[in-house]
């Protein structure tokens, strides 16, 4: 039976949520009145920059810069100084809803809570414990991802457990396993000043990781070279030595390319590579066919380029990588990573200051949201799931049999899948809006038409809150104590600022509820996120991503600690294969060598354009928080398409003009920009919206093989100029310049 989403009003289906402007009183008033300061960290990106929240009547209403915390040192984005306009949000949910006649109504926590409970394990009852999944989040702190994996295979039984973060590095998650047998960034940010050369691949660091630009520069003023690659010149290309303007999906040909350069040249370290790695011989002859004529040709990056960004890298002493979501979200993801790691190993760049390649982490608890149990592949500490001896040692933190553990289940794209094939038919979802992140969003909405059961737990009704049956009213960031792990391997402290309004509740609260409701509290006696702490550093023990010496005292006392921290003595680990020693199990980095794939989009004659996706500074992810923060939207109040003025004009169409982009999905209007720092062959569309203007509705759902995550810089497009689409009120522009 399709269930339709719950309508929404007249303003909300034009413009979105409602905006918010100042805090209680406003700015003036706001300034005056005391208040008290607590430290902290950003509830956005991956830098989890230190701020410290002004809190006032149970309420956060401004910030300061926390200059002492060594990572930022007091600077902060344009998220970040805003965030705290979330807390007395006219939006934020301050009740449970429940699915009633033409929208939603109010219920008791008593209802909403028994309703979750009775219709998932109603469901289980009939068809089985796997007809249930669950989804989570990598904005939740450290705690409540590794409650909520327990809570699914504990709790409720099922197999089927996955989170956002698979939608955003888990390809560079699976090449660090792959190569070095752990998946952290290994080097500290404070390697970037001292490397001699910066290789950045897919990242736009000044819109996306601004605090780490000024790393960057500080390189520069060292005398350090910045490369960039990029089918878009985004602003830190400005001060960049080297630009190499790569078509979109082909890192790989490029990557292949530098590597063959170096090879004949020369510049491989043969006594790192014989003493500390294995498999260069196949390697080296995985790369003979990619002449620097054939990379050229493939990528579109002139040849001397590729020689001259291959030779700075063999040729320094010091030489770092850096690469995000650009080389990461594509079906051979992987891949890219692999081979862009390549270059530093078989050059040496690796366990030393200043030389290393490290993932630009995307999303807030991005790294910790990955390492303790909310994968469907995994158990806490960076453990395989399908590992003998990984499920005996967290079967015995639990106090359960290895066998009472479910296997491994479906990743978060293929549970949508396994939606429209009923075989899975309930889903519960805390701290995901996949109806506005997933690829090819009809056919996500789709899905959750056809569910049986729906519950989301969110502090905000998001789009896809409203196809839920139940929406639970969960916590900020601000209301719960924890820890998140930064881009660096940094593990910090989130303090608790404020609690939740009355009737609301924090995650934790309603995630032991559930427990308890299902009987299996004697596996839930926490009582607070340091009880989960607690058991977690067990559970993490001797894994990889070994928690055992990490405690809330610890890391305000060392303002954070790098893991592995096995014991409570142990400093933490900055800096990770120091002494050229990985974690593979003989000790060496594992080159790998790859293939060459065509992306699962392609361009042809019909759809000639590459379309690719991505961020602007001012809006962050699904935009279910920053779309409602007023000066945030002025900044970038709606999806613009990035084209060159030389499709542009192929096009008949002049900034500000409508044009009608289509895939092999669907097609959607835009307000064109034109820019000359994007390619000829490539349209740039960032996809921070819902309805008509998410873009998502035109990306595809080809995944990489390995690591399941969606292909969202690469689908095949053509455009054509279009009239104002009736639809649309206007909206403000942005300014130019200000994003
Ligand atoms: N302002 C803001 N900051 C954020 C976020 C946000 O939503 N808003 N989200 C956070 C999260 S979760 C993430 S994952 C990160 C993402 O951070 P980034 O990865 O830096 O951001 P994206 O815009 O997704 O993509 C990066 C770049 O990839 C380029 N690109 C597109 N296709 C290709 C290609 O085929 N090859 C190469 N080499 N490059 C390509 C795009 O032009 C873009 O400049 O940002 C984090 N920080
Ligand atoms: N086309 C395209 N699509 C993309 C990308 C792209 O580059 N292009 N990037 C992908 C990437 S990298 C990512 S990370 C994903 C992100 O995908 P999403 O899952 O959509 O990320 P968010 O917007 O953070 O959604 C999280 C939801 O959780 C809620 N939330 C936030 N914090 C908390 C919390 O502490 N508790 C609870 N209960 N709820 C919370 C928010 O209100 C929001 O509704 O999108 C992916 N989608
Ligand atoms: S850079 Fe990231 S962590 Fe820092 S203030 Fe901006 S959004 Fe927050
Ligand atoms: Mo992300």
């Amino acid at each position: 039976m399709a269930r339709p989403p719950a309508p929404l009003d007249d303003l909300a289906r034009q413009y979105g949520p409602h905006r918010h402007d100042a805090p209680p009183g406003g700015y003036e008033e706001n300034s005056r009145r005391p208040h008290s300061l607590v430290e902290t960290h950003c509830c956005f990106c991956g830098q989890q920059c230190g701020i410290r929240l002004k809190v006032r009547d149970n309420q956060v209403v401004g910030f300061e810069p926390w200059e002492e915390f060594p990572f930022n040192r007091g600077m902060l984005c344009p998220k970040g100084v805003r965030r705290y306009l979330q807390n007395a949000h006219p939006d934020r949910l301050l009740d449970p809803l429940i699915r009633a006649e033409g929208g939603f109504r109010k219920a008791g926590w008593e209802e909403a809570l028994g309703t979750t409970v009775s219709r998932l394990t109603d469901i289980q009852a009939r068809h089985g414990k796997d007809a249930i999944a669950i989804y989570g989040g990598a904005s939740l702190t450290t705690e409540k991802t590794y409650l909520l994996g327990k809570l699914a295979r504990l709790g409720f039984g099922t197999r089927h457990i996955d989170y956002n973060g698979r939608l955003c590095m888990v390809s560079a998650g699976t090449a660090y396993k792959l190569t070095f047998g752990v998946d952290r960034s290994p080097n500290p940010w404070d390697d970037i000043p001292k490397a001699q050369v910066l290789l950045v691949a897919g990242s736009n660091v000044a819109e996306c990781s601004p605090i780490t630009t000024d790393y960057f520069w500080r390189c520069r003023d060292n005398g350090g070279k910045l490369i960039v690659v990029d089918p878009r010149m985004t602003p830190i290309t400005r001060n960049a030595d080297l630009y190499l303007p790569v078509r979109p999906g082909t890192d790989l040909a490029l990557f292949m390319g530098m590597l063959r350069v170096i090879i004949e040249a020369r510049l491989v370290d043969s006594t790192f590579v014989e003493q500390h790695t294995t498999g260069f011989d196949a390697l080296a002859a995985s790369v003979q066919e990619w002449t620097l004529a054939r990379a050229a040709e493939v990528t579109g990056v002139p040849p001397q380029s590729i020689e001259t960004a291959a030779r700075w890298i063999g040729e320094a002493d010091r030489a770092m990588g850096l690469h995000a979501r650009g080389i990461e979200h594509q079906s051979k993801g992987v891949e890219n990573c692999l081979a862009m790691i390549n270059l530093f190993l078989v050059t040496g760049h690796y366990g030393r200051e200043g030389a290393g390649c490290v993932m630009i982490t995307g999303q807030g608890n991005g790294q910790g949201g990955r390492e303790h149990g909310q994968k469907c592949d995994q158990l806490p500490g960076q453990r395989s799931i399908t590992d003998p001896a990984a499920r005996a040692h967290v079967a015995s933190v639990w106090g359960v049999s290895p066998d009472e553990i479910p296997q491994a289940g479906l990743s978060a794209v293929e549970i949508m899948e396994a939606i429209h094939r009923g075989e899975i038919k309930g889903l519960l979802s805390m701290c995901f809006n996949p109806l506005v992140s997933l690829p090819d969003a009809g056919y996500v909405r789709e899905a959750l038409e056809k569910l049986e059961f729906f519950g989301v737990i969110d502090f905000f009704l998001s789009e896809t809150a409203h196809h839920a049956d139940v929406v639970l009213a969960g916590g900020l960031h601000e209301e719960e104590e924890g820890i998140v792990t930064s881009a660096e391997g940094r593990v910090i402290h989130i303090k608790q600022a404020v609690t939740p309004p009355p009737n609301a509740r924090t995650d934790t609260d309603i995630l032991l509820d559930i427990a308890r409701r299902l009987g299996k509290e004697k596996y839930f006696p926490f009582r607070s996120s340091g009880d989960i702490l607690d058991e977690l550093r067990r559970a993490s023990k001797g894994g990889p991503a070994d928690y055992g010496g990490i405690s809330y005292e610890k890391i305000d006392r060392q303002m954070g600690v790098f893991w592995p921290c096995p014991t409570e003595d142990h400093p933490g680990t900055p800096r990770l294969f120091e002494g050229g020693r990985f974690f593979h199990q003989d000790g060496r980095a594992h080159l790998q060598s790859s293939a060459w794939r065509e992306s699962g989009d392609p361009v042809d004659a019909d759809f000639p354009v590459y379309l690719t996706t991505g961020r602007v500074v001012s809006q962050y992810l699904s935009g279910t928080q920053t779309r409602r923060i007023g000066p945030l939207v002025d900044q970038y109040p709606e999806p613009r398409a990035e084209l060159h003025p030389r499709l542009a004009e192929s096009l008949g169409v002049e900034d500000g003009d409508w044009v009608a982009i289509t895939t092999r999905r669907d097609e959607l209007c835009f307000r064109a920009m034109v820019v000359k720092t994007i390619r000829p062959d490539t349209v740039f569309v960032p996809y921070h919206w819902a309805g008509l203007r998410s873009i998502n509705r035109l990306t595809h759902r080809t995944l990489d093989p390995r690591s399941k995550i969606p292909e969202y810089k690469v689908s095949a497009c053509r455009l054509r100029k279009v009239e104002p689409p009736p639809e649309r009120l206007p909206v403000a522009l942005p300014m130019a310049g200000a994003r």
